[in-house]
């Protein structure tokens, strides 16, 4: 390996400059230095992409295609830097040139391709691919818009466009040469071959030319670098003169735009499936091109036979959003590759495989046959042969229930194809992504499945990559973590167990609470910034941060404030430690009850922080437009990690482990990996309460919960449901929050009162926040146990679950290089 050359870099920079803006590199703003240096490291990163490439296809290694809606993906600069071999040297050169690398970082807009959980689980499942030197491509779409930022205005929030690529993505390579066409629309027909063999032709239809744009994914320190291939769309032929000629210039305009439109903006739902016909054209849209080259690229290697498909390609279904795939490879192998249907099909289960994140009923996906064949005439009649054959097993095997077991579990039936069982009959494996969530799935939700395919299902716990969550994101904590145990926790996390011993150690747990201390301080001058609110570092700084769900119960967050601030009202001689209430949460854009608690967290916040008398007991802070670039300064300087979904609910939950790994305690039901989290830590190092996910299930089923009970019997927990509508958070309008209030109490308002059983659960909740803060106020004892969680956090790296997904599902070798 020839030794990095600093000088060469130093000068393509200073190039960069001249040659993206005219103007010398020290004339540059922040934003401009940052395209200047961003191309270099581009340039650092293209020849190991390129040879990445070629050894993986010199060993004819097998590739897996993530397939997802959704890379939540955050910047790219400082993690590119970070991870490339030579990152000490390039620290160096930027020093030398007088940049300072965090400026620039903040210079570059956050990749907001994705929504939450869900999409950066796929960012964290790239960067653990790479870093393993598995070859992978991410297949995604390039929204010309990402996830809305987040404006806070009057308390309300404000949603407005993201036009991250405005200023161009020096990280992007556009491959107009791998174009492909996508179809939609029209009709099908049906021709007899001369052999005898039945042709479908899809006629009449609309075409939308598919583009890739490739960036990098840059394995950590191994020369590996994969890709992440999102899909831009173009009409197909733009402007035909002919069109023009006959005065169809409108038509021509329209064509484009309706192309155009694909492509435009994300759906900003999380766990929720809206229906919508463009998100249907946006899912066909992005798997039909990925499909097509994955298979001809094959194809191209294997003298066109791609019956062996299986042992180098697998598509792995990042929940049921990208399920087409497994009718477009159908239609692939048959309709381009000749191959007869139980060819195409053995194929097809074997290469596809699919996640499921959610058991929540609103989220699964389910298109009303008309939309579907309308937009997808041969996809739709594919789907159909799939599900008569399916319910004609059915049929075989449960002769005598055979009609009940079709009802539940056919692909199309009550007018709907049904997206989740199409992914589960149309692949070798399903997983859930925490062991209670898989455990559902089996005996509850997928319970008819699990009992007809068995071998399909594993469970997968979900990962975050260490790289991201704590050398990035945790400078001085890496450090000091690096200091005491070397750097192998980097790519093999459970090293970080080594620092238990530590866990007493008077001078490590100074060295370890000051860190946090300075991480709370970075934390307060963004807030400062943001916010224009002073924070004490002194305080207790509980964050909640995640999607803003009912289920995820931020409701119970807030109301726990309201009643701790009554509580100081009415005994202010009693001693009180001084507690931050951090927030940071994005509401669906159409969903009035989360948006309304945004609106009350808000309006909170303005009475008490305002509220001289309490002497700054209590602090809440609604951290406005939260994202995985503010996560990365929030989450280090957390001491209490918010993680208080109803039990069976929160299939997994990643920002639990981000927090662990910094070292906050948390607070939580044993719900998705909390579970597992409590496992690896110990109860006594976490603060659990609330009802079991099978207490939970068992009163969702019996319905014998009345929450008017509470109500009628807590005086304390009355008095705050009732400030919710007595003005005394909303003296201009004290209706205001009746919506929650109703949501709480009312079944006249919605079927069931507190379906997320918050008040049933506020009263433990309560109890274990007391617990919490008396302990933290034992700084040798909460120093030790915040020791343990970032210790005991080595499972949750997302570098173990690809590896349990490369020996279960994938089976991929490593390329090596
Ligand atoms: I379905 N998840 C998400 O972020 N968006 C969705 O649309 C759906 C699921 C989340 C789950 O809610 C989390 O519990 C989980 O940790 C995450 O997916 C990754 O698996």
């Amino acid at each position: 390996m020839q030794k990095f050359d600093k000088a060469m870099l130093k000068k393509e920079i200073e190039n960069n400059a001249r040659k993206l803006f005219r103007r010398e590199l020290t004339e540059l703003n922040e934003k401009e230095a940052f395209h200047a240096v961003a191309a270099a490291i581009q340039n650092q990163i293209i020849d190991d992409w390129i040879l990445t490439t070629k050894r993986a296809e010199e060993e004819d290694r097998k590739r897996v295609y993530y397939l997802s809606m959704e890379f939540l993906m955050g910047r790219a600069l400082g993690n590119n830097i970070l991870n490339l071999s030579a990152h000490e040297e390039i620290k160096e050169v930027l020093e030398e040139l007088g940049l300072n690398l965090s400026a620039l970082e903040d210079a570059e807009p956050d990749w907001a391709l994705g929504n939450g959980g869900l999409g950066r689980l796929a960012a964290c499942f790239l960067d653990s691919l790479a870093t393993l030197g598995y070859w992978a491509c991410g297949c995604g779409i390039r929204y010309k818009y990402g996830f809305f930022k987040q404006q806070i205005v009057d308390g309300y929030q404000k949603e407005v466009a993201d036009d991250w690529l405005k200023d161009g993505n020096p990280f992007e390579i556009r491959r107009a040469e791998l174009a492909k066409e996508v179809r939609f629309g029209g009709w099908v027909e049906t021709v007899q071959e001369a052999d005898g063999r039945l042709r479908f032709i899809q006629k009449g239809y609309q075409s939308v030319e598919a583009i890739p744009y490739d960036t990098p994914v840059v394995g950590y320190n191994n020369h590996i670098v994969d890709t992440l291939r999102v899909w831009d769309a173009n009409a197909k032929e733009t402007f035909s003169l002919d069109e023009f000629d006959k005065g169809n210039y409108q038509k021509a305009v329209e064509s484009a735009n309706m192309a155009k439109n694909i492509v435009e903006v994300l759906y900003p739902n999380d766990n929720h499936y809206a229906g919508k016909e463009l998100r249907l054209r946006q899912q066909y849209f992005f798997i039909s091109a990925s499909v097509q080259t994955a298979v001809e690229y094959y194809a191209r290697k294997h003298n066109g036979d791609v019956r062996n498909l299986p042992e180098k390609v697998a598509f792995q279904l990042n929940d049921t959003h990208p399920t087409v795939a497994v009718a477009e490879l159908m239609r692939v192998l048959m309709d381009d590759y000749q191959l007869s249907w139980d060819e195409a099909w053995e194929i097809t289960v074997k290469t596809c495989a699919y996640t499921n994140h959610t058991i929540m009923a609103e989220a699964l996906e389910k298109w009303p046959i008309e939309l579907f064949s309308k937009l997808l005439p041969r996809i739709y009649q594919i789907v159909e042969e799939i599900n008569r054959r399916f319910c004609e097993e059915v049929r075989r095997k449960y002769p005598d229930r055979a009609e009940a077991k079709i009802a539940k579990m056919a692909i199309i039936y009550d007018g709907q194809v049904k997206m989740a069982h199409l992914a589960i009959i149309g692949g070798h494996a399903v997983n859930g992504v925490a062991a209670l969530h898989t455990e559902i799935l089996e005996k509850q939700e997928l319970k008819d499945f699990y009992e007809m395919y068995p071998e399909k299902f594993s469970n997968k716990t979900n990962g975050i990559t260490q790289r991201r969550w704590l050398l990035h994101a945790n400078p001085e904590l890496a450090e000091w973590v690096t200091n005491k145990i070397g750097d192998q926790w980097i790519t093999d996390l459970p090293q970080i167990e080594k620092l238990a011993v530590y866990a007493e150690d008077k001078k490590a747990q100074a060295e370890f609470m000051a860190i946090k201390r300075h991480n709370k301080e970075r934390l307060a001058r963004y807030v400062f910034e943001h916010n224009g609110i002073k924070l004490n570092v002194d305080s207790i700084f509980d964050v909640m941060v995640k999607r803003l769900h009912e289920y995820k119960r931020q409701l119970m967050n807030i109301l726990h404030v309201m009643y701790l601030y009554n509580q100081i009202k009415d005994h202010p001689e009693k001693d009180f430690y001084p507690h931050t209430f951090i927030f940071g949460a994005k509401a669906a854009a159409g969903y009035k009850t989360a948006k309304l608690t945004i609106k009350l967290i808000n309006n909170v916040a303005e009475v008490i922080n305002n509220d001289a008398s309490i002497r700054d007991k209590i602090k809440v802070v609604f951290v406005e437009d939260y994202k995985v670039s503010s996560a990365e300064v929030i989450i280090p300087a957390a001491d209490f990690s918010e993680q208080i979904s109803t039990a069976s609910k929160e299939a997994s939950g990643t920002s639990n482990m981000k927090l662990m790994l910094n070292g906050a305690l948390t607070i939580g039901t044993m719900d998705g990996a909390n579970v597992e989290i409590v496992k690896e830590v110990g109860a006594e190092n976490a603060f659990i309460f609330g009802m079991s996910s099978d207490e939970v299930i068992q009163l969702e089923q019996n319905r014998s919960y009345n929450p008017m009970d509470i109500f009628n019997n807590d005086q304390e927990i009355r008095r705050v449901l009732m400030q919710l509508v007595n003005g005394f958070y909303s003296p201009e309008d004290p209706e205001l929050f009746r919506p929650l209030y109703n949501s709480l109490l009312n079944t006249k308002e919605s079927d069931v009162a507190d379906r997320y059983f918050i008040l049933k659960d506020l009263r433990s909740y309560i109890k274990a926040q007391e617990e919490a803060v008396k302990q933290f106020q034992n700084r040798d004892w909460w120093a030790k146990a915040a020791i343990l969680n970032t210790s005991h956090a080595g499972k949750f790296s997302s570098d173990r679950t690809i590896e349990e997904y490369v020996r279960d599902i994938w089976h991929l070798d490593k390329i090596t290089l």
